[in-house]
């Protein structure tokens, strides 16, 4: 099921377990067949990091090209095969208190609760793993620094179903809930992806999480939940659950082995021998980021003029106040212009992109690119990786470095 798996230090935990050799006169046994045979075809340009299950990103350059991430482009990060989902027999089953439950097609999402629509920036808890990994290995896909991506989504208000089942909003006292979501993804065992937020998130004032059924003004595609995924404005990647088959709510987080046992930050002291999951809260609101998507690692500059552009996205709604870029490895600095959307404060759920042009300084072979960003809390990232380092290379938003050579004039 996961060929991330086929290595040789999972290879040695099964050769622990092996029973025994059948014999070449033992009648064959039917070859199983590819779980991944129904996944939807991909754009070409996405550099793939497993193909099974499909993880990809698009190329640094091409993602800043655009505001909102074209559909084809917007990073895919899945944990398994992509369930075909029949739109007309779909049912989102919602558990009400009480133990009554609501079955909703998509026609019913579609006409009874008001549309939705707000553009959230999605970032996955492992992009730019790579860069943590030059520290000390860790487990987990080697991302660069494209799985983060922008869209726009439309659907209907998770809150505004909630309520629908008879949910109230937050109630001072109401003690710590959580709104669990399950995918229609199965692993062989018949365990389905899964995560939760806090119900304060989805059902607080003016919450904004979606069960979005549109991404950029089109359907859902297949590899982003058709027909339905939640979107929660601020949150790590792995909490917008995609083909969205049930939500209830509970006294207890997701049972889920990716809200449990994943997905969550430790300080480097710990390591796979000491690492206790019940001891870190799961990720939820992520922190700032930025990276340098233009011009590439190695790159050959002219001299003269040189541009740099790149994103950066805070969580939690905080919007980015500032991102400052240096030539010279962090000597000094220069503060770039942002484009894109300028959203509400405190709803700053999209990234905003930024450009900057300076002089290169003459007699100057090579440069040392840096960026760092603000965000409206003054949250600043740190200058390296290695102090930040976890075993599972999550939350990896040290100053991103380019270093490029500068063409003789
Ligand atoms: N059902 C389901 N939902 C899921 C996942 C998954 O594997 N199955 N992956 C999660 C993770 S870790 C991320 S980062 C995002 C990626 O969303 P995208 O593929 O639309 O970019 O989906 C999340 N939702
Ligand atoms: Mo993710």
């Amino acid at each position: 099921m996961y060929a991330v798996h086929n290595q040789p230090h999972v290879l040695e935990i099964l050769q622990g377990y092996k029973v025994g050799e059948l014999s070449p006169e033992e009648p064959s046994l039917p070859a199983p067949g590819d779980p991944y045979a129904g996944d939807p075809p991909r754009h070409p340009a996405l550099k793939v990091n497993s193909l099974k299950p499909f993880n990809a990103e698009p190329p640094a350059e091409l993602l800043t090209e655009n505001y909102r991430t074209p559909n084809q482009l917007f990073f895919k990060r899945n944990h398994l095969p992509v369930p075909a989902v029949d739109p007309a027999s779909y049912r989102l089953r919602v558990e009400g208190p009480g133990g009554r439950a609501l079955a909703l097609s998509l026609a019913e999402l579609k006409s009874r609760f008001p549309k939705h629509e707000v553009t959230v920036t999605l970032q996955c808890a492992g992009n730019r793993r790579a860069e943590m990994s030059c520290v000390r290995p860790v487990k987990g896909l080697e991302w660069g620094v494209a799985a983060i991506s922008t869209a726009r989504w439309g659907g209907a208000r998770l809150r505004d179903v909630l309520a629908h089942a008879g949910y109230a909003e937050e109630e001072e006292e109401a003690g710590e809930r959580h709104v669990c979501f399950e995918g229609l993804d199965k692993d062989q065992s018949g365990a389905a992806y899964g995560a939760s937020i806090p119900y304060r998130t989805a059902m607080g004032r003016g919450a904004e999480v979606l069960l979005a059924y549109e991404m950029n003004g089109e359907e859902l595609p297949r590899d982003h939940g058709y027909p339905l995924r939640v979107v929660v404005p601020g949150v790590v990647g792995a909490r917008h659950v995609k083909w969205l088959g049930r939500v209830s709510v509970s006294g207890e987080e997701s049972p889920s082995h990716w809200q449990r046992n994943d997905y969550k930050g430790f300080s480097p002291a710990v390591d796979w021998d000491t690492v206790d999951f019940t001891t870190a809260p799961a990720i939820q609101e992520l922190p700032i980021q930025s990276a340098i998507t233009e011009p590439a690692p190695g790159a050959t500059v002219p001299p003269g003029e040189l541009t740099v552009k790149g994103y950066a996205w805070s969580g939690g709604g905080r919007g980015v106040v500032r991102v400052d870029v240096s030539l010279d490895g962090g000597r000094t600095w220069r503060v770039a212009e942002l484009t894109g959307e300028e959203q509400r404060p405190g709803r700053a759920w999209a990234w905003r992109l930024w450009c900057l042009t300076a002089p290169v300084p003459p007699d100057c072979a090579a440069l040392d690119i840096v960026c760092k960003a603000v965000d409206a809390s003054y949250n600043v990232q740190p200058d390296t990786a290695a102090p930040i380092w976890n075993l599972r290379g999550v939350l990896s938003n040290a100053w991103h470095r380019v270093r490029v050579t500068v063409a003789e004039d």
